[in-house]
């Protein structure tokens, strides 16, 4: 906890001698932090209760990830690893101030009911301060014409679809449907971009050939699977004249797909994750049941894709990085070991943890080798996040008046990922044994140090759930 001087400082906290980029820029100065927000930017700062001298280090925004999944049902004898309070312990030992999870409607319960039920498993609960989304997985008259616009004026103003998944799927009339509802209330849909009947037809093939091994989960679902519903998601959107965000992006064919959407004019925003630059669908090729622990969707492909990503990212296709953290145990009979998940790579439970090895992977690959600045990385990582999903400017940069949500990086600190460095809920890293360079080596949400040096140092209870305006397109869309 930061103390406040009985001298009455004029400061709780400065940050002193800091290198501070934004999204647009890079300055050195002081930073002061008076009730949890910046009060002052300049040169020798006065009094405070506490002094960080952080010479050497990025001063950057606390990462804002808004695509992550917690404490999710995620259908029988399956457990999601992280409840709210290792979910957002994790966030921040990776740099994170928000995030922003899903609220997962189940077929035939109302939404209000399911917005309740996941602030009851979040308050009081978070490290960091978090936002729901919604997902609508059955998109009633009740739902379309009563609930969503009373929940987008109540402060949760964007909601995910699924095009395949039983139970979540949506048919293109729904979608519709559920479009017509956001170009109404001027909310944002998300998708989840691939062809269901393709993944059907394919994974049944799979294993009436007995091809049930994880590493065919890559193989029921193709690049031809995401392009055409990527195309289809954004034809849909064209219709309805609505903005949309392809969430998840793995491929180059997708990409282009938007890219040329862009270009026609069209607010198509897109997200691309860490596991379609560092892994390929070779990863879930391990002996046994290990490649269970690569198994999401849509699944990481090929080197090829991989450099479509960072172009989409170096170009400004993609306006946003998330995590897409969806953990399970490895481990564990109610996580990717499930004993069904043997009989078939159709059973076994879809997603990976990230949310802590997310910016270390972006700083690392993406700024220290040189493929995106420092202004870019916080532009995908944080301010655009706060920007498009409507908590900006007081999440998303460093400003006076904006909360004190505060990532220090030291870029010579070396680290090779590993499960314990990352503090979530699971019991594994896909990412395990990746050499980064650079590390956040404080986390601060709200002028409260949360991480310090590896160490816990924040307060279960204080993050908050944040309410959200309508969100604010970035300049380029
Ligand atoms: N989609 C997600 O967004 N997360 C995990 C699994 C999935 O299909
Ligand atoms: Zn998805
Ligand atoms: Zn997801």
């Amino acid at each position: 906890m930061v103390r406040r001087s009985l001298l009455m400082s004029a400061y709780d906290l400065v940050i002193r001698n800091g290198r501070i980029a934004t999204a647009s820029d890079v300055f050195s100065c002081d930073i002061g932090i008076r009730d949890g927000r910046i009060a002052a930017l300049g040169e020798a700062l006065g009094d405070a209760g506490e002094v960080i001298d952080v010479t050497g280090k990025w001063v950057l925004p606390g990462g804002v990830d808004s695509h992550v999944h917690i404490a999710q049902p995620s259908g029988e004898g399956i457990v999601m690893a992280d409840d709210f309070a290792s979910g957002t312990r994790s966030a921040a030992f990776g740099g994170n101030t928000t995030i922003l999870p899903f609220c997962l409607q189940q077929k035939g319960q109302s939404l209000r009911e399911a917005v309740s039920a996941y602030h009851a498993k979040a308050d009081g609960q978070c490290y960091v301060d978090v936002s729901f989304h919604l997902i609508i997985s059955d998109p009633t008259e009740q739902v379309l014409g009563q609930e969503l616009p009373a929940l987008v004026a109540d402060g949760y103003p964007s909601f995910k679809v699924f095009m395949t998944y039983e139970g979540l799927a949506l048919t293109d009339r729904q979608i519709l449907e559920v479009m017509a509802v956001a170009r109404q209330t001027r909310s944002l849909v998300m998708i989840h971009a691939e062809n269901y009947d393709m993944i059907r037809f394919l994974t049944d093939k799979l294993e009436q050939e007995g091809n049930i091994a994880p590493r065919f989960h890559a193989t029921s679902r193709p690049i031809i699977a995401e392009r055409e519903a990527t195309h289809r998601a954004i034809s849909l959107a064209e219709l309805s004249e609505v903005p949309l965000m392809v969430v998840h992006v793995s491929n180059r064919e997708a990409m282009e797909e938007i890219r040329r959407a862009q270009a026609k004019g069209l607010k198509i925003l897109a997200e691309t994750c860490p596991q379609y630059l560092v892994l390929t669908a070779d990863d879930l090729d391990g002996l046994n049941m290990e490649g269970a622990k690569y198994v999401c969707s849509p699944p990481p492909r090929d080197a090829d894709s991989q450099l479509a990503c960072w172009e989409g990212l170096q170009q400004g296709v993609f306006s946003v990085f998330s995590s897409d953290h969806c953990p399970f145990r490895y481990d564990d009979p109610q996580g990717k070991l499930i004993p069904r998940g043997r009989t078939s790579f159709r059973w076994v439970p879809n997603g990976i943890p990230g949310v802590a090895a997310r910016l270390p992977i972006l700083f690392s690959e993406g700024v220290m080798k040189g493929r995106i600045d420092i202004n870019q990385f916080v532009a995908l990582t944080s301010t655009n996040h706060a920007k498009i999903y409507g908590l900006y400017p007081r999440k998303g940069t460093i400003a006076v008046g904006a909360d004190a949500d505060i990532a220090i990086w030291d870029p010579e600190a070396r680290q090779i990922l590993t499960h314990s460095l990352l503090q979530d809920g699971a019991d594994y890293t896909p990412y395990e044994g990746i050499e980064v360079a650079g590390w956040p080596v404080l986390t601060m949400v709200r002028g409260q140090i949360v991480v310090r040096d590896g160490q816990l140092q924040g307060t279960k209870g204080f993050g908050t759930h944040l309410p959200r305006e309508l969100g604010v397109k970035p300049p380029a869309l």
